[in-house]
């Protein structure tokens, strides 16, 4: 960063939420790559823009008391931030992961404010979520959590006003409970006040597949402007969870060979190709290890080490699992054996340090708020079916995500251009992005 103002912003914002790194990372990647449009257009550093959009409009932080097999009392600790409303209800997922704290909730509320703004839908940003550990929970365990979870955020949502989703560790089991003990709690059966549902029930036909399946639409405008595509690829994807398992089905349907994933005990790779069939029958009906692919297929390999992954070479890498995965060392040995594309499924999986590292070197990199935005897109849509209380087609739903994803590449790349950097898909999407979030909240006056 070479701009003072910035500098100083970027000093506050470390000053007054110390020791939340994640949540420094995420302003600073958007701060920095802000720069060349406040030497053309300094306005945009007046009226508190960035002073405002760097502070939630609110925290919440409760108490989540539940009581587990054993009949012992537990007790988790409950967030949501609701970030920046001024793009429509704060919108954003829930994550349930030991790690959970503060700054997590932060950084991925702030990112979302952005990413949501991307899509074009009238979403501001949100999030939320709990350092409770799914890991090894009964079903019965589950469902009296997320019913603890929502007796306290049930008062701070709404279709109109907050709309949270799953994120790691909250699937459409859990958004199911949460459903049944909102429309308890509030006596309301409003279906826009959680997305991410099951079909039965007010959910969209693709929400599970969307931010997979968009991830690799927005490859696909990456590899088309470089005149390639995905056939005969060799991907690597980490994490073997809801955004991996889908981004490999879409990758694999257009004719690429996804040889390695993992989980948070180690990596597994199958240069045959991995069968993915066998891969949701142990990650989503037995919730099991990704270790025991290999023991239905002995000619695959498991490293007990999710880095690994990174080891393996390949042309086209992506992140599917958690933030930080990719530090420099990992874009260094992704870049010597031969990767040139890469896109974030996962939010803020790689450090500043390994995004710079890739732009240096020529590989194509798609951030994460542009090339994951598919799964809240289709929450948009989503609650699009809500309001007018139908259901389109899976076909439907996934030429609408399509097109959405295509007009992110669009944006992103268009504004890379204008502002004379062409690869940078970083400065591209926050410049974009920022220019719609910053125009709503200007028009609204200081609130
Ligand atoms: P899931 O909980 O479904 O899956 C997470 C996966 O990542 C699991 O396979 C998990 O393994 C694995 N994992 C966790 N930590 C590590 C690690 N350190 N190394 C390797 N693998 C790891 O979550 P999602 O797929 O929903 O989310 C994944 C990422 O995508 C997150 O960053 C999330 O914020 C982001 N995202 C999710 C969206 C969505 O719609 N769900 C939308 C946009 C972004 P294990 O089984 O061992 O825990
Ligand atoms: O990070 C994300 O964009 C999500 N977890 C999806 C949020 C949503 O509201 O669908």
């Amino acid at each position: 960063m070479q701009n003072p103002t910035l500098i100083h912003l970027f000093e506050q914002v470390k000053s007054r939420n110390p020791y939340e790194t994640e949540f420094h990372h995420a302003v600073e990647e958007v701060l920095s790559s802000l720069e060349p449009l406040f030497e053309i257009e300094p306005k945009w550093l007046e009226n508190g823009v960035i002073e405002r959009l760097v502070e939630p409009e609110r925290f919440i932080h409760f108490r989540v008391s539940w009581v587990d097999d054993r009949a012992v009392v537990r007790v988790n600790r409950g967030f949501r931030v609701q970030f920046n409303s001024a793009l429509g209800p704060y919108k954003g997922g829930l994550r349930f992961h030991p790690s959970v704290r503060p700054s997590i909730i932060k950084f991925l509320g702030f990112e979302q404010c952005f990413k949501n703004a991307l899509t074009g839908l009238p979403m501001g940003g949100g999030k939320g979520g709990s350092d409770f550990d799914p890991k090894g929970k009964s079903d019965g365990e589950i469902m009296r959590f997320c019913q603890a979870f929502m007796s306290e955020l049930y008062r701070h949502i709404g279709s109109d006003i907050d709309v949270p989703a799953g994120d790691m560790g909250v699937g459409a089991r859990e958004i199911g409970y949460l459903y049944g003990m909102y429309k308890k709690l509030s006596n309301v059966h409003a279906q826009g006040v959680l997305t991410g549902k099951s079909v039965h029930y007010g959910g969209s036909l693709v929400r599970t597949q969307a931010t997979g399946y968009g991830l690799v639409y927005f490859v696909e405008n990456m590899l088309k402007d470089k005149g390639e595509d995905f056939k005969g690829k060799r991907v690597i994807v980490s994490g073997s969870g809801n955004v991996a398992i889908y981004a490999m089905e879409k990758a694999q349907e257009l004719g690429a060979v996804v040889i390695a994933c993992s989980d948070s005990n180690g990596t597994i790779v199958d240069e045959k190709g991995l069968d993915l069939a066998m891969i949701k029958e142990i990650k989503e009906v037995r919730r099991d290890r990704i270790q025991s692919y290999c023991e239905v297929y002995p000619h695959a390999s498991y490293i007990a080490d999710p880095k690994a992954l990174y080891e393996f070479a390949c042309d086209i890498a992506l992140p599917c699992a958690t933030q930080g995965e990719i530090q420099i060392e990992q874009a260094q040995s992704l870049v010597e054996k031969g990767c040139r594309f890469v896109a974030e499924g996962a939010n803020m999986p790689s450090s500043l340090n390994a995004i710079q590292y890739f732009l240096d070197q020529g590989v194509y990199f798609g951030p994460a708020k542009a090339a994951n935005a598919g799964g809240v897109a289709t929450s948009g849509l989503e609650m699009s079916q809500n309001s007018l209380r139908l259901q389109w087609s899976f076909e439907e739903v996934d030429q609408h995500l399509h097109a959405i994803m295509d007009d992110i590449y669009a944006q992103a790349k268009q504004t890379a251009i204008l502002y004379k950097d062409p690869d940078n898909l970083v400065m591209g999407s926050n410049i974009a992005s920022f220019k719609r979030l910053a125009e709503a909240m200007l028009a609204q006056g200081v609130i």
